[in-house]
């Protein structure tokens, strides 16, 4: 594997929801020893500290019962001109902070790939799609609405020009257990790839994975991986607020991991919604740290290049 220039920032985003804790993730990942696992598995590893939002007021016209929209705002303005800049240096790893903060690094990084004329590519890990917009979400949470945003949706008034949307058949999801009738209708409606746990109980999660990892190398795209703590099973990472049972197990967490590894195309990662607040002496934010290892190298022993095809 060729060595990255990982750069941490810190985006203790915790205006996403009502519910707050999010913002001790990024110093609960630091903790938890991400810097160095990255650098003995021969990564270069910069720390850019932890961002804030930029100052910002939201419009009138944004649906009243949105939570906390203009810090949200602020964020996608700090996050997205920070990713920007890191995506020309190194491979930019976003510790959150709640799933809002992916407003900011999914465009950021998309901006990045359009100046350098390659298209985008999303792997979106979650139990939730979140695709909604501020007039769609029930809670109001916009932490349900970084994909609706980044795909270029309409209703985000305030909010940062998305300059490059991500084409909805360059985003794949993995792990989904909980999609709101609105993001069902309209996600069936697109040509996402969708993977939900029944099609993984049913074929694995190394085929629907492996298709299109190679549709992104077909292509020549940057990769982008969200990964939102519920995608795993709340019995190994019970540090989240928005909890559903039956999500991935450890082996095939690792495995995504180890497979994104393999085919050498992941460019930006987001590490979101772990709350500290919730955990068990650490162990959530224990195990995001090494499936951040295994996406970057860390192996049981070597295998060829390419372990799928
Ligand atoms: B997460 C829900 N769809 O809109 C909503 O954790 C949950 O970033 C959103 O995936 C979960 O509030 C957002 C019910
Ligand atoms: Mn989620
Ligand atoms: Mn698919
Ligand atoms: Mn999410």
């Amino acid at each position: 594997m060729t060595p990255s220039n990982c750069i941490l920032i810190g985006a203790p985003v915790d205006s996403g929801k009502a519910r707050r804790g999010c913002l001790m993730g990024s110093d609960a990942l630091r903790v938890a020893g991400i810097e160095k696992s990255l650098s003995s598995l021969g990564h270069s590893v910069e720390d850019w500290g932890n961002l804030t939002p930029a100052p910002a007021t939201a419009p009138a016209s944004l649906p009243g019962h949105l939570v906390q929209p203009a810090e949200t705002i602020g964020w996608t303005e700090s996050i997205a001109a920070s990713a920007e800049k890191a995506m020309q240096s190194g491979l930019p790893i976003f510790l959150g902070g709640d799933h809002a903060l992916s407003l900011g690094s999914v465009i950021g990084v998309a901006n990045h790939a359009a100046r350098v004329e390659r298209p985008q590519f999303v792997l979106w890990l979650d139990a939730h799609t979140d695709f909604h917009t501020p007039q769609s979400t029930e809670s109001g949470n916009l932490h349900g609405t970084p994909l609706g945003y980044a795909t270029g949706r309409d209703g985000f008034d305030g909010f940062p020009e998305v300059k490059n949307p991500v084409h909805y058949e360059n985003i794949c999801f993995l792990g989904l257990r909980s999609v709101d009738p609105d993001e069902r209708e309209f996600l069936q409606s697109t040509p996402a790839h969708r993977h939900d746990m029944r099609s993984i109980d049913e074929q694995g999660i190394a085929r629907p994975l492996a298709a299109f990892l190679d549709t992104v190398a077909a292509a020549n795209g940057m990769l982008h991986v969200s990964f939102d703590v519920d995608f795993l099973d709340p019995g190994i990472a019970p540090a989240v607020g928005t909890t559903v049972p039956g999500g991935a197990t450890i082996r095939e967490a690792h495995l995504v991991m180890e497979m994104i590894c393999d085919s050498g195309l992941m460019t930006s990662l987001d590490l979101v919604e772990l709350n500290p607040f919730l955990d068990e002496r650490g162990r959530t934010a224990q195990v995001m740290v090494e499936l951040t290892a295994s996406a970057l190298g860390r192996r049981i022993f070597d295998r060829p290049t390419r372990a799928f095809a």
